[in-house]
């Protein structure tokens, strides 16, 4: 098979904030190729094709030649291929897009190529030439291009985008969500001086969070250089000097006003260096756990959540990626009566976070190590890390994430607990101003008292002991139990730690109505939600909840013709939109909840 010499490898910690420099968006119209062979990629033999589609070629530029980009449909960019053009809806393969650049205009500034996200192996050349490959569908790359693109000819970048599930991907085949495929989120050629500021981390200190902490990381000088660190309206102008690696810390007192989801509080920082500067607007609060209680700058606070996918309310279910789809999605989430939401079950795109930043929304983070990855594998490990980076990285100056999670529902053994174990280390050395969780599953055992059968759930999973923060999915009255057995339920825990329940829910086409035991109608879904909500009332360890989910979502697992139609239908709200009758139950729940 062909191989290419030490693959530039995308670096983990792009860009910070690049929607904040100067920058073109290449949203649009796309050229691409379906190629389930990997013509484009490989001779017949499995060598490299000389004519592979990433040098674009034309049968006018050689006759042996066989495709023409420019010939070719387009798709827009950013978006899914599945809902654009239906003979893609359940295309899992290998698609080639083609994209002219713009000029090199400023001869003294660097460009880099940023890929929001691509699921989920990707290859990108400009002008021929293979500039960075990327696996994992979700989180950001980029890649350096200042010296490739030249002046007075059309520069191109030619990416060849995978989507076949995996037995050794992260996540592995089998999940239960749409295997989305294509350039999912925003290109971006962004531009920069010479010297930059790459990255920068800047939180209240959890130890003492009367000072503000963190650090910036310079790019493109090694040589000692001053940077100020600003912000404002706190009257505040801290200078720093990097050492021989572009890196410095920095640490200041500041009075702070604490971000909350009552009031989300912003501030405005700006980050200089002589000739570049970066602006952000960050919010400052602690997050801690006592005992079984979670405080949110040092208060006790329950947490009213929901879970969500990034998936669009709208016409047509697709992966959401702009920021007014965002905002669409937080709107409901607030209109729920929510302080909390779970991102599941992936990281999601560069807009949700700022979103729940601005809103006033805490937020649950997570990576795909979704029910049984392969444990046993270093790769696999070395993936799921590189991805856990790539989203701490990206996303650790939001104030509203307050949970990294490492894992949902993965079965207990030791392999599994030692590669989660390596996760939660990761988590906590990248970023120890958050808490970590996993969604974990409880083990249920039955116990006769009084004359009736009680069901005891217990967390007992080894992994509790490494989290902050316990997270269970439970589905009492859906996969599991009748709805009237959830009375009869007893929760233990051992661990004096806060739990959240995670998941939690039942199917319900909108509209579909009958009696409050009728599975498949509002009422069941109606009849699920009152009586676990009543139970999670005794539970005294319970801290917070995001129901399963607010919205129907596409899955190739739920084929139930005329009920599911490939969608999970546990949603609050259908597809398009529409509330369900248990949307209110959780409304009125959180209106009365404190
Ligand atoms: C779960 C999974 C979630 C599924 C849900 C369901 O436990 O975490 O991804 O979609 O159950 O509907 O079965």
């Amino acid at each position: 098979m062909l191989t290419i010499p030490s693959p530039p490898q995308a670096d983990m910690t792009s860009i910070q904030n690049p929607y904040k420099r100067t920058h073109t968006s290449l949203s649009g119209d796309w050229h691409y190729i379906v190629d389930p062979y990997e013509t484009g990629f490989y001779d017949m033999f499995g060598g490299e094709n000389n004519f592979g589609y990433f040098r674009n070629l034309t049968p006018e530029d050689h006759w042996a030649s066989e495709y023409n980009f420019s010939a070719s449909p387009t798709l827009k960019v950013p978006g899914d291929w599945n809902t654009q053009e239906d003979k893609l809806f359940w295309y899992e393969g290998t698609l080639w897009y083609f994209h002219e650049l713009p000029e090199s205009k400023a001869i003294h500034n660097r460009l880099f190529l940023r890929f929001g996200g691509a699921n989920y192996d990707s290859i990108v050349w400009v002008n021929g030439q293979e500039v960075v490959r990327h696996t994992g569908g979700f989180t950001p790359f980029e890649a350096e291009v200042t010296q490739l693109l030249q002046q007075g000819i059309k520069n191109f970048v030619v990416v060849k985008v995978n989507n076949e599930r995996l037995r050794d991907g992260v996540p592995t085949k089998n999940t239960d969500w749409w295997n989305y495929g294509g350039i999912t989120r925003e290109v971006l050629l962004v531009e920069t001086p010479e010297v930059f500021v790459r990255d920068y981390f800047c939180q209240l200190d959890p130890k003492a969070p009367e000072q503000i902490k963190g650090f910036v990381q310079l790019d493109g000088n090694p040589t000692p250089t001053e940077v100020t660190i600003n912000l404002t309206e706190l009257d505040i102008t801290h200078v720093v000097t990097t050492d021989s690696q572009g890196f410095a810390g920095f640490s200041f007192l500041a009075d702070t006003e604490r971000w909350s989801p009552e009031s989300p509080k912003l501030y405005d920082l700006v980050i200089s260096i002589a000739g570049d500067q970066i602006k952000d607007k960050i919010g400052f609060r602690t997050i801690e756990t006592r005992g079984e209680d979670i405080l949110l700058n040092g208060e006790p606070i329950f947490l009213k959540g929901i879970s969500l996918h990034e998936e669009s309310i709208g016409e047509t279910a697709k992966r959401a990626n702009s920021e007014s789809e965002a905002r669409q999605l937080f709107d409901e989430v607030k209109a729920l009566g929510c302080n909390y939401a779970r991102l599941a079950h992936y990281p999601h795109n560069d807009h949700m976070a700022r979103m729940a930043d601005e809103k006033g929304v805490l937020l649950w983070c997570e990576v795909p190590v979704y029910w049984s990855v392969n444990w046993e594998s270093e790769e696999v490990l070395d993936n799921a890390r590189t991805q856990l980076t790539e989203m701490i990285v990206r996303d650790r100056n939001r104030t509203s994430i307050i949970l990294w999670s490492i894992a949902n529902e993965t079965p207990v053994s030791d392999a599994r607990t030692k590669f989660l174990i390596e996760l939660n280390t990761t988590a906590k050395t990248l970023d120890p101003t958050r808490l970590t969780t996993a969604a974990m599953f409880m083990r249920p055992d039955k116990l006769e008292e009084d004359g009736r059968t009680l069901r005891t759930y217990t967390l007992d999973d080894p992994l509790a002991d490494h989290l902050d923060v316990l997270g269970c999915n439970q589905y009492l009255g859906w996969y599991y139990t009748k709805v009237s057995d959830i009375a009869n339920s007893r929760w233990v825990s051992d661990k004096n730690k806060p739990l959240l329940m995670s998941e939690f829910g039942a199917g319900a086409p909108k509209g579909k109505r009958g009696g409050p035991e009728d599975r498949w109608t509002e009422d069941y879904q109606v009849s699920v939600y009152e009586a676990q909500l009543s139970m999670m009332e005794d539970i005294s360890f319970i801290r917070g909840l995001s129901p399963w989910i607010l919205k129907d979502f596409r899955t190739p697992k739920r084929p139930l013709a005329g009920v599911q139609d490939y969608f999970n239908r546990k949603g609050l709200i259908s597809d398009t939109g529409e509330r369900k009758l248990a949307w209110d139950i959780v409304h009125e729940y959180y209106q009365k909840r404190s």
